[in-house]
């Protein structure tokens, strides 16, 4: 896929999440709103559900969103702020080279993923996804 195809995917809602996340971090607990709002966001096909499709095309939207230059890498600080909240992306760095890959950032969100699905369904329902932004 191009930057350019990448960069025609879903640029509203990327604006939309910009604002979002713009303010300064809140308390846990706080962030039902924002939850409700990512969840409408990446349940693409608005069958209540997240599922694998839907998660990793909004991670790659994510990602080119903090690759402003669309080399392919990011910095850590750069992930961290437009995942807002999970911090550590650092950890991400599987391969030491200081910058992530797409393929590394696709692995820590997948991560997140298979934590809050609870019930092992495969997919994320709105109370699961609440729940994972509930105790970050
Ligand atoms: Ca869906
Ligand atoms: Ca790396
Ligand atoms: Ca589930």
């Amino acid at each position: 896929m191009s930057a350019g195809a990448l960069r025609g995917i879903g640029m509203a809602g990327l604006v939309v999440l910009a604002g979002a996340l713009a303010g300064p971090p809140r308390p846990a607990g706080a962030g039902s709103g924002e939850a409700a709002a990512a969840f409408r966001e990446t349940d693409r096909n608005r069958d209540g559900f997240v599922d694998r499709g839907e998660f990793h095309e909004r991670a790659v939207e994510l990602f080119f969103f903090a690759d402003r230059d669309r080399d392919g890498f990011a910095t850590a600080p750069e992930l961290d702020r437009v995942v807002l909240g999970s911090g550590g992306c650092a950890a991400a760095d599987t391969d030491g080279d200081g910058r992530i890959s797409l393929a590394e950032f696709v692995e820590l969100r997948f991560a997140r993923y298979r934590a809050a699905d609870a019930d092992g369904d495969g997919r994320l329902s709105r109370a699961e996804v609440e729940a994972s932004y509930a105790t970050r």
